[in-house]
Parts: C-alpha cells; sequence; structure tokens
C-alpha cells in the first residue's frame, strides 16, 4: 500500500537532491512547503526524468505533465530537465530510487545505456513508465510500458506523401536529390524516421539521398547543417527534416542564401511535429507537409498509472493518435483546435 508522504519531507529531499530547478505549480520544484493546504497528505509520487526543452515539442510536452500531474489531482511531480545529457538522466532516476517515488517516468534520449539503471529501479520495485522515446534494453520487463509515437509509421507517411506529391506535379520520373536533417542520433524519434522514410526511398529509383546531417532537433543546429547542406549540394529538390524546430532553422538558411522552399519554391519541405509555429510556416507557404507528432498524452500516462493503482494489467506500448497536414488542407481550420 502507498506509503504516507509528508509534503515537507519530499520537499526536502527534493531540495538535497538538487531537485529544484524550473517552477511549475504543483510540482516539488515550485511549492514551496509552507504553501501546502495541510502539513501531510497522501500523493502518488512521481518522479519524471524530461530530455531536456531543446524543441516546441518538448516545451508541450512538458507543459502536459506538469498541467496532469498536479497536487489537486493527487499526485506529487518531481520534475527534472537533463539539459539533453543522459548522464543527468541517469543521476535523476538514482535520486528518484533514493527517494522512494511510487512511479518514474522517463523519456530517454537516446535508446541504448539504461539497463543498469532500470534494473536497480526494478529491485528498488519502482515500476518505470517510458514516455514518447523508448530504449532498447536485454529484457523488456525493465519498464512497465511505453507511451509514444510510432515514428517508423511517422517516416513512412512522409515517404508515402512524397511519392503522391511528385506524382501530382508530374515529377514521378524526375531525377529528385533529397538531403535529410535527422535529429539526435540513435533518440528513438530519429531511428523510426530515418527507417520509415529510407523504407519508401527504397522502392523509388529516381530518388537520390544526397546526405544524411543531425541538427540535433534544434534550430540552431538545422539552421547550420542547412548552411552546409546548400553550399555543398547545387541541386536539392527535397528537404526531410525531422522536427519542427530544425525546419525552422533550416528555412532560415534558405532564404538567407535567397533560395525559396515549400510549395511555390525550389525545395520541398517535409517537416516532423505539427506544431502550431509549423502551421504557421505551412501557411505562409515556406513548408509542404508536416506529419503529426503529439506531445500531449500525459493524461493518457495518469491514467495508465490509476490501472496500475489498482492492480491491473497493462499493455507494453501505448501509441499517440496521428496524422500529417499539407498546404491542400484547410490549414487555419484546423489550426483553431489545436493545442499546441
Ligand atoms: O519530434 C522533437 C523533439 O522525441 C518525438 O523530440 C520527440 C522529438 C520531437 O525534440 O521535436
Amino acid at each position: 500500500m502507498r506509503k504516507r508522504w509528508i509534503a515537507a519531507a519530499v520537499f526536502f529531499l527534493a531540495f538535497l537532491a538538487g531537485g529544484c530547478r524550473g517552477a511549475a505549480p504543483g510540482t516539488a520544484d515550485s511549492a514551496p512547503y509552507e504553501e501546502e493546504p495541510e502539513g501531510s497528505r497522501e500523493h502518488i509520487v512521481i518522479g519524471f526524468s524530461q530530455i531536456g526543452s531543446e524543441s516546441d515539442y518538448r516545451t508541450a510536452n512538458t507543459e502536459s505533465f506538469k498541467d496532469t500531474f498536479t497536487i489537486e489531482n493527487g499526485y506529487y511531480l518531481l520534475f527534472e530537465d537533463a539539459q539533453q545529457k543522459q548522464e543527468n538522466q541517469l543521476k535523476a532516476i538514482r535520486n528518484f530510487i533514493l527517494q522512494e517515488v511510487d512511479y518514474i517516468i522517463l523519456d530517454p534520449i537516446v535508446e541504448t545505456g539504461w539497463d543498469a539503471v532500470l534494473q536497480e529501479a526494478r529491485d528498488a520495485g519502482i515500476p518505470v513508465i517510458l514516455a514518447d522515446r523508448s530504449v532498447e534494453v536485454s529484457d523488456t520487463d525493465l519498464y512497465t510500458c511505453w507511451v509514444g509515437s510510432d515514428f517508423e509509421e511517422e517516416g513512412h507517411t512522409a515517404g508515402e506523401w512524397l511519392v503522391g506529391y511528385l506524382d501530382e506535379q508530374g515529377r514521378s520520373e524526375e531525377k529528385i536529390n533529397i538531403v535529410t536533417l535527422q535529429g539526435t542520433p540513435e533518440s528513438t524519434a530519429q531511428i523510426g524516421r530515418t527507417s520509415g522514410f529510407a523504407q519508401v526511398l527504397d522502392t523509388q529509383h529516381n530518388w537520390n539521398m544526397l546526405e544524411y546531417q543531425s541538427g540535433d532537433f534544434t534550430q540552431a543546429k538545422g539552421k547550420e547543417v542547412m548552411e552546409y547542406f546548400l553550399c555543398t549540394y547545387e541541386d536539392i529538390d527535397v528537404l526531410v527534416s525531422e522536427n519542427d524546430n530544425m525546419t525552422f532553422g533550416a528555412i532560415d538558411a534558405i532564404q538567407e542564401a535567397g533560395r525559396t522552399c515549400g510549395p511555390d519554391g525550389e525545395i520541398i519541405v517535409i517537416s516532423f511535429d505539427g506544431g502550431r509555429a509549423a502551421f504557421e510556416a505551412m501557411v505562409r507557404g515556406e513548408i509542404n507537409v508536416d506529419v503529426e507528432c503529439n506531445p500531449i498524452f500525459a493524461e493518457q500516462v495518469a491514467e495508465i498509472i490509476d490501472k496500475l493503482e489498482k492492480g491491473e494489467k497493462v499493455e507494453k506500448i501505448y501509441y499517440v493518435d496521428e496524422q500529417y497536414f499539407d498546404t491542400s488542407m484547410d490549414l487555419e481550420k484546423i489550426m483553431e483546435g489545436r493545442s499546441f
């Protein structure tokens, strides 16, 4: 049965463990003890190791978790931002284990290197739920379940979209030169999107992948790598950019080089995530298509925890529902109903 958590003790431990970064309402890193409505309350204590704040997706994902796992909803959230470093995630998880949290939520930056720490969590009897990205471990029992996107399917969707688009444009026999801006190497999102797109690439005799380069999912690196692509290759027909923020950087590079992109430009732009700023870029005619990756799924994680609390069985994988959006759609209308 649940331990009785004294808010002061949790706050103090979080402070000792260096968990006092980044303020958010209702989380251990913000709510001072004096403001707690009662001295002692029962909460489900969650330790969440987030990757960082490299993209709009990430910001929205963090907000989704902070909005869901609140004191009012019966949770005490210990939130740790790893600033894009796996070593920080390993430290955070070990601190969560020391603090005897009830659940650990891990968004792993890369897939490998988790066996030992997940074994430690298992030995401590703490269930680990993977959120967004996944892990490659020797024994999948080391985590309870994974809630995230089918990244391979996203990459495949992007490839299929390009086949249809080139066909519509009467370019299905033309030589098509492609460059790819990849996400963080060895992350589930990078691996899946690259391999899903490659499955379609392999079926198209006229597509030529000029180069893959990582932009680490950030706008600054996306710009830098696109500048390099533009200097290196004279004829680029398609840019595949594995997230919106790298795409924004790439668009800046394209425009600064006096080149054009989007439906009326020289370079076809395929992006992933589908955040509000990307919709705006599609409306401006800078991006052709955006394959959605939905960061708002913390409530689904809360439902899973609820099931686990009741001793019910849960699935091993939960995929978040997704689609794609392109400039042939009524984007302004679609945007109205979107929260990210
Ligand atoms: O696409 C990117 C982010 O793991 C799905 O990480 C996530 C990716 C997302 O930084 O914007």
